[in-house]
């Protein structure tokens, strides 16, 4: 007896970590908007000593605000003395209480199980009871507790996570104008992005940076430096432009006079469910006239674009229940090699992902952790869009902190694109300076 106890204290067996803590705390988001902080602290024996090792981790999780009806609820206090509303002090409770309750004492490195039973004490379909926010945020630090313990780097570590498919640094799409509810201009597009061509990850960074500042320039110039001001994704927001024409013709002029005329391919994010009223698209939204426009008047103007401009890439084209109107559009592009993404019509969800396939609506996911809540779900999210050939697009959110945890991420998965916002601002630079870290760390390359 006695020597079975000291053998037990005496740790020869490699034991596994466990949880001690897990905190949270309410901080802002870039647009000054309360968000879960979580730091979590695990100890684990150290072999053949009494010692113990202690590892910490954190994690912020980011915010939308064209969000998708169908994602998973980001638990909010509505409490309008503090914050508009939009205090997280519930979730945050959820954290501290319920959610510490039944993680204490468990092993990080187990992410699957770690996230299975917070979506089991959740029980609901959304994660309406606890909040996708505080579910992510402990799901997010506890895969950076686990790449700690097992003395990896996160998007190792998260490569064993998505069963080791190929590590990929992800080509980026840069968000250079922004419109639609993420500034405050007449444009009812919500992102027009730019995506080099050539060279590795930081050729193509450099050359966003240099077209950034070129478009800097020419925007000045023509209209003042009024149109320089910044949307919430770091892209400039002009209100002078209306038309999606206007902001490509001085995207091209930007990429030439910054030196890489031809070496460039453009991409927009439509949020069209933003300006979808009475079964119509409404152009003018923002502009002092309505400009309605039904699904094949959409489609023709998708369909010029892509005939005038290098556009490469259609992000929700139309309202975010109709998976019809995105197949017509997928027909009439066929074998153009234009990409059509699923955001608010998937929501990083297999089960509307698979609707998606079977109605051939997209070939490309926009992945984004906080529309489904956690890393597990997340990672079956992109397997169920690989299953029928899909590209993956990880993504940030409008609303970011400088967490970079979506690099690692993209690159784990082996995601072939990201976006994360414009080469400017340092919520949105913290991604795509990781992704440099990690190209010149390892020796994967674009
Ligand atoms: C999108 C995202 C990120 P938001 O629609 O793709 O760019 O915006 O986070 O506001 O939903
Ligand atoms: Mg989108």
């Amino acid at each position: 007896m006695l020597f079975e106890d000291k053998r037990r204290s005496f740790n020869f067996i490699n034991t596994p970590a466990k949880i001690t803590n897990i905190n949270a705390i309410e901080v802002l988001d870039s647009r000054g908007n309360p968000t879960i902080e979580v730091e979590i602290i695990a100890e684990k024996d150290i072999s053949f000593s009494f010692r113990k090792k202690k590892y910490k981790a954190w994690a912020r999780v980011p915010s939308g605000a064209s969000t998708g009806d169908f994602e998973a609820v980001e638990l909010r206090d509505n409490d309008t003395n503090r914050f508009n509303g939009k205090g997280v002090l519930k979730a945050i409770k959820n954290i501290e209480e319920e959610i510490s309750l039944l993680l204490l004492g468990k092993d990080p490195t187990k992410q699957r199980v770690i996230d299975q039973l917070m979506i089991r004490l959740d029980g609901t379909d959304n994660k309406s009871k606890l909040g996708a926010n505080a579910i992510l945020a402990v799901s997010m630090a506890t895969a950076r507790l686990g790449a700690m313990i097992k003395n990896q780097r996160l998007f190792q570590y998260i490569n064993t996570l998505a069963v080791n498919t190929e590590l990929e640094i992800s080509r980026p799409f840069f968000n250079v104008i922004n419109g639609g509810v993420h500034a405050g201009n007449k444009l009812a597009f919500q992102e027009f992005m730019i995506s080099p061509r050539n060279g590795n990850f930081a050729d193509k960074y450099r050359a966003a940076s240099e077209i950034y500042h070129s478009l800097k320039k020419i925007l000045e110039n023509k209209f003042g430096r009024q149109a320089t001001l910044l949307g919430d994704e770091g892209g400039f927001a002009p209100n002078d432009l209306v038309k999606p024409e206007e902001v490509f013709d001085l995207l091209l002029e930007a990429v030439k006079k910054a030196g890489y005329e031809g070496l460039v391919d453009f991409a927009i994010d439509v949020a069209a469910s933003e300006f979808f009223v009475d079964e119509k698209y409404n152009l003018g939204i923002k502009d002092t006239e309505d400009n309605f426009k039904d699904i094949d008047e959409m489609i023709e103007i998708y369909l010029n674009l892509v005939e005038k401009y290098p556009l490469i890439s259609i992000e929700d084209p139309f309202d975010q229940k109709d998976f019809e109107a995105f197949s017509l559009l997928r027909k009439k592009l066929e074998n153009k090699n234009i990409q059509v993404v699923g955001d608010d019509l998937t929501v990083t969800n297999p089960s509307r992902i698979r609707t998606a396939i079977r109605k051939n609506s997209c070939d490309t996911l926009l992945l984004k952790l906080n529309q489904i809540g956690t890393v597990t779900e997340a990672i079956e999210a992109l397997f169920t869009a690989r299953s029928a050939g899909w590209n993956i697009m990880v993504s940030h959110r409008s609303g970011e902190t400088i967490d970079d945890f979506i690099a690692d991420f993209a690159v784990g998965v082996g995601a072939e694109q990201i976006k994360s916002g414009a080469p400017a601002r340092g919520e949105r630079t913290s991604k795509y300076n990781r992704l440099l870290a990690i190209e010149k760390k390892t020796n994967i390359s674009l």
